[in-house]
């Protein structure tokens, strides 16, 4: 069976979920947890509610509305994404994903076509990890890759924890945070964030798999001083041990993977006084490949270039590994149900491993999953230039639906 989804309604409601957090480039700043993210949350349950989902909060604020099948006790499948973003991120990173998920339920309630499983849609907590540590973290303590204590008393940079925050937006929600039950099948489209599908004139994309991360940080610690007087000689400088480490971590990928990337995105230097010799600094290493074992190989080398740049710069450091998630395969059955839908929707279509870690990545670990990827326009992403264009939407939202639909065994009148 196949089913078009409404283009016109789909494009409004995406339009109108980047209302909340709006940046005046047209990007969003919608943290997780923030009053914008309280926002989006308030309007997406009434989205739910008027879609005639029966919706639940989970103890992690993971919001969920389910759609009852024709037998209530088959295993339902699982369609959603993200509504938060970065600081100055793009409107299409995950609010694409749920808002995709929303217009599945919407028409099929409009062809009024029914399904032997139940469907249910979800707007995953902090996927994003910019505010709290680590990324996909909802997704993470629903398939019990995190402890739910350790992850609420994690804290931002003003010393909020995340339970709080929770509680104050008023989505602190009173059930486990849990499947609760076995899940057929998840579902999440998503832009791609890359530049493959756009360099190839692609229509959408197929995902069959998710890299490997490593993200941690490192604080070094020198001495503060007077940056005239103080000979060189004198100096233990923390911004040059961590200059050092960070060029290393722009180099190692270059020595392991034709895949591997190495990034440092936050710095914090202190006390960041023009005449002061940094005394303290702590900065960030992420590290991604599709294969695990590179993943490992690229966090022991940063490991060893802090050691290095500590003894010759005479630091003492420490470091925390803030988040380590597993490269995972999407088993066949899930991704052949994209592919199928691209097929049937005559649209040329390219299989291929993400380069963003995605909550399908803890979902993986619940049942079989699978992604779809929307095309980003110059693979811009993280960034309030992100794009893509309502064409490209509604082309991967249809796959969406119509692989959904499949897992969900339409019935037929
Ligand atoms: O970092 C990531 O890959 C995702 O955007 N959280
Ligand atoms: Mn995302
Ligand atoms: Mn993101």
């Amino acid at each position: 069976m196949r089913i078009d989804i409404d283009r016109d309604r789909f494009l409004a409601t995406l339009d109108e979920q980047s209302e909340f957090g709006a940046t005046d480039a047209g990007g969003l700043n919608r943290l997780t947890l923030s009053e914008a993210d309280r926002a989006v949350r308030d309007w997406f349950l009434e989205q739910m509610d008027a879609a005639g989902l029966s919706t639940r909060i989970d103890a992690f604020g993971n919001m969920f509305g389910r759609r009852v099948g024709d037998n209530p006790d088959t295993e339902p499948i699982l369609v959603g994404s993200h509504l938060d973003s970065q600081p100055y991120g793009g409107r299409f990173d995950g609010g694409l994903g749920v808002i995709a998920a929303l217009e599945l339920i919407r028409s099929l309630n409009d062809h009024d076509i029914a399904t032997r499983r139940p469907i249910e849609i979800v707007n995953w907590t902090n996927e994003e990890g910019s505010r709290f540590q680590p990324a996909m973290q909802g997704s993470g303590v629903w398939a019990g890759a995190h402890s739910l204590e350790e992850e609420y008393a994690k804290t931002d940079t003003e010393g909020n924890t995340l339970k709080d925050e929770l509680d104050r937006i008023g989505y602190l929600g009173d059930i486990p945070a849990e499947p609760g039950e076995d899940y057929s099948a998840y579902l999440e489209l998503h832009v791609e964030q890359g530049p493959y599908l756009d360099e190839e004139d692609r229509d959408v994309g197929i995902v069959d798999g998710i890299v490997g991360i490593s993200w941690g940080a490192i604080t070094f610690r020198g001495e503060a001083d007077h940056s005239g007087p103080t000979p060189m000689h004198y100096r233990h400088d923390a911004l040059v041990g961590a200059a050092d480490v960070i060029t290393a971590i722009r180099r190692i990928p270059g020595t392991l993977g034709e895949k591997t990337v190495g990034t440092t995105g936050y710095v914090d230097v202190q006390p960041n006084s023009i005449n002061v010799i940094p005394g303290e600094v702590t900065f960030t290493w992420g590290f991604r490949d599709p294969d695990d074992d590179v993943v490992d190989e690229a966090f022991d080398r940063v490991l060893e270039e802090a050691e290095a740049a500590a003894n010759r710069e005479g630091l003492a450091w420490d470091w925390e590994e803030r988040m380590r998630a597993p490269s995972v395969d999407f088993p066949d059955r899930t991704v052949s149900a994209v592919a199928s839908a691209t097929e049937d929707l005559g649209y040329d279509a390219k299989r291929m491993v993400s380069g963003a870690g995605h909550d399908a990545t803890h979902a993986a670990s619940v049942c079989d999953t699978a992604m779809v990827f929307a095309v980003s326009e110059d693979g811009k992403s993280h960034s309030e230039a992100e794009y893509t264009s309502p064409e490209d939407c509604f082309t991967a939202a249809n796959t969406l639906a119509n692989a959904a639909l499949d897992l969900a065994e339409p019935i037929t009148q």
